[in-house]
């Protein structure tokens, strides 16, 4: 159980400043109290998280939503606030250049803006001390004979090794798939294989990024998990839930027994370690944000907690025998563990409260945001 503990605490799940701002569907972006105004009040509303948790200590940019004049000062701001700089996500999804594609689109000019982005990413990057960069691309096709599906790969494989040539020695990128959307009829990256095929041209500062939304409804995550780990090319996750497409919904919520299986595979294959990053993408639309984040930590550390417990010998004895029932009931007993009481006391022996999401509530912080952040409703999707 000691193991276990120390497992639990060793944990970092890291939280998307887009989170914090307000956000919604095409339809309707709700205006909440208390939002952040600039990347600054974000990265304190993190910072909360992990006050409370103890588990989220670093916080992912997003570029240019998270634009500042001194990156260097807005990494020292978190420091100051108990808290680091996670992944630099690129963002050349929302300009009207984009429209036909930004790394694959068939004018020069346009991926030649693309890829100067992706570069500025690096440099800031290097201004912050992030280690980790992620790609994802919207780019794609509505109709059949749009463009050329062929030559949009050579220009992403171009694009991209020049962001690999660019990365220092101890930075990386993580490339996301994503099935369809905002495409609809081709995706340049649509699967975990494309972007395997290209991280393994690329070399080993290239790894792939599973989001756990961007896949076809029934995909089995978890074997794709395992694959990639087997193969050294998982670079980490984009955690949240779905129960349609990509729904962005707080992890755990949707289907908490999957996400119990990717951990087990994350730990089966030697990914609990720091090269795998456990990173949250979700947005709040209709729930309060921190508590929100809150509740999506707590819930992939209960997740972790039940994997962590699976008796592993007894497991690998049960699937020796060809015992399928036994070795089902194994893997059932951990999950059906209720881990909470272990993780109220890692929390209590880290000095912290047994139940985060109440020791917030009483914390008056949101009060103290919510009377003064007048007018704070940009960020993330509202932008
Ligand atoms: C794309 C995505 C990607 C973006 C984020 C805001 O759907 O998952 O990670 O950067 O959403
Ligand atoms: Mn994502
Ligand atoms: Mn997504």
């Amino acid at each position: 159980m000691s193991d276990i503990k120390a497992a639990l605490r060793a944990q970092a799940i890291e939280t998307p400043s887009w989170a914090y701002g307000n956000s919604g569907t095409r339809f309707k972006v709700f205006a909440q109290r208390g939002v952040p105004r600039d990347p600054y009040e974000k990265l304190a509303d993190a910072a909360q998280v992990h006050a409370h948790t103890g588990a989220a200590p670093s916080v992912a940019l997003h570029i240019p939503w998270d634009k500042v004049d001194d990156y260097a000062d807005l990494a020292a701001h978190a420091s100051n606030l108990g808290v680091r700089i996670g992944a630099i996500n690129s963002n050349v999804f929302q300009d009207d250049d984009y429209m036909l594609g930004s790394v694959t689109n068939p004018d020069p000019r346009v991926r030649r803006k693309a890829t100067d982005h992706l570069l500025e990413c690096v440099d800031i990057m290097d201004a912050t001390g992030s280690d980790t960069l992620k790609l994802w691309f919207s780019d794609g096709t509505n109709y059949p004979g749009q463009d050329d599906i062929r030559s949009r790969q050579d220009r992403l494989a171009e694009a991209l090794a020049e962001v690999y040539d660019r990365l220092g020695d101890d930075q990386r990128f993580l490339l996301e798939y994503k099935l369809f959307e905002p495409a609809f009829y081709t995706t340049d990256v649509p699967d975990w294989g494309t972007a395997y095929a290209h991280c393994v041209k690329l070399g080993p500062k290239a790894q792939v990024v599973v989001d756990t939304g961007h896949h076809a409804p029934g995909t089995n995550i978890e074997f794709i998990v395992a694959f990639l780990l087997r193969e050294g090319k998982l670079g980490g996750f984009d955690f949240n839930s779905r129960f349609y497409a990509d729904d962005d919904l707080m992890a755990g919520a949707a289907d908490p027994f999957q996400l119990f299986r990717i951990m087990f595979e994350v730990i089966r294959g030697g990914g609990y370690t720091e090269d795998v990053a456990f990173m949250l993408d979700q947005c709040h639309n209709i729930e309060a944000k921190i508590p929100g984040q809150i509740r999506s930590v707590m819930n992939i550390q209960e997740a972790t907690a039940k994997a962590l417990l699976v008796d592993r010998e007894a497991l690998s004895a049960a699937q020796a025998a060809g015992d399928v029932l036994g070795a089902n009931a194994v893997f059932m007993d951990a999950y059906n563990t209720d881990v909470r009481p272990i993780l109220a006391e890692v929390r209590v022996e880290q000095g912290l409260d047994p139940d985060p999401m109440a020791a917030y509530a009483r914390s008056g912080y949101f009060e103290k945001i919510a009377a003064e952040r007048v007018g704070g409703n940009q960020a993330g999707w509202g932008a």
